[in-house]
């Protein structure tokens, strides 16, 4: 068990007082140290957002790069090593917007991933346009007549597509979210957590519209009951059960069987001789700018 102190950081925090997504932090360094994985063994991957800052917060290797490029920075970075926890932290708009193509195929591919959705129902750092999960009706500085659409649904997607480990957590709830982070992380291949993270400034609802929505999904329901999980995921956007929604033994891992031989050869794992070596030849195949 590692102390939750062990990752603070001295970035200055930019989410608003009182943001959910405080709790979804603590949550992580919770899940963190109890499953005893220290900062230099994890690398915090996001796009751009709020919840994109995740990893400026979160003491770990850090790769913060484009806004929806999330996922397949983490893969490569998993892939090249694959000692690390990679876990992929940003927002609904990231994600599920812009990224949206990337999740659907890391479904399909099952990269020993961790992906965490903030799903705040709104873009927030760009105050407030409506985001794939803001429900049809619903008015933002952008839809003023309110969204002409239902919301994407990408824990059922997830589930038919038989990503191994799905859930969708609460920001309000903090030891319920720990509890389902910890599996998350714990579990080998895709895991896929949506987190409800109500917006304070921005979002349509109160916590409390959140609070009284969010419902604990039944202890006797049988994480492999496919069926039953996507009926589950679909009460949404009316209802938000809490929980592990599906989980099954993991398919085979992307890059398992045929990047091996690559994952040897990763330069990580390489002497300092043999990197001097081919970061030389790197360097003598480089076209100077005058050529
Ligand atoms: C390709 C691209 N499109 C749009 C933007 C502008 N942009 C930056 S953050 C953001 C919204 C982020 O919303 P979300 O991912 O839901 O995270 P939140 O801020 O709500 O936590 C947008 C649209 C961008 N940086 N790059």
């Amino acid at each position: 068990m590692i102390p939750t102190e062990t990752y603070r950081t001295q970035a200055e925090n930019q989410w608003c007082p009182g943001c959910p997504n405080f709790g979804i932090q603590t949550a992580l360094k919770r899940a963190l140290g109890a499953l005893d994985l220290p900062p230099h063994r994890v690398c915090l991957v996001s796009g751009i957002g709020q919840a994109a800052k995740t990893p400026h917060y979160v003491a770990a290797h850090v790769f913060n790069g484009l806004h929806g490029r999330g996922i397949p920075a983490a893969i490569g970075i998993q892939l090249a090593n694959p000692e690390l926890k990679t876990i992929v932290t940003s927002g609904d708009g990231c994600i599920y917007g812009e990224g949206g193509n990337h999740l659907l195929h890391a479904f399909r591919r099952n990269p020993d991933i961790t992906v965490l959705v903030h799903d705040n129902q709104i873009y927030a750092l760009t105050k407030g346009q409506g985001s794939p999960t803001t429900r049809r009706g619903e008015k933002t500085r952008m839809q003023f007549d309110g969204v002409k659409t239902d919301p994407a649904q990408m824990l059922a997607t997830a589930i038919v597509h038989e990503c191994p480990f799905v859930a969708r957590g609460f920001a309000g709830d903090i030891p319920g979210l720990t509890a389902i982070l910890q599996r998350a992380i714990a579990h080998r291949g895709l895991a896929f957590v949506d987190i409800l993270q109500p917006c304070i400034t921005w979002g349509n609802h109160p916590v409390d519209w959140y609070r009284e929505r969010a419902v604990p999904i039944p202890d006797d329901h049988d994480v492999s009951d496919r069926s039953r999980a996507i009926d589950l995921a679909l009460e949404a956007p009316d209802r938000f059960p809490i929980g592990v929604l599906y989980e099954r033994e993991s398919r085979p891992v992307f890059g398992e069987d045929h990047l091996i031989e690559r994952q040897e050869k990763a330069l990580f794992k390489l002497t300092t001789i043999e990197r001097t070596v081919i970061e030389s030849r790197v360097e003598r195949m480089r076209i100077s700018p005058a050529s």
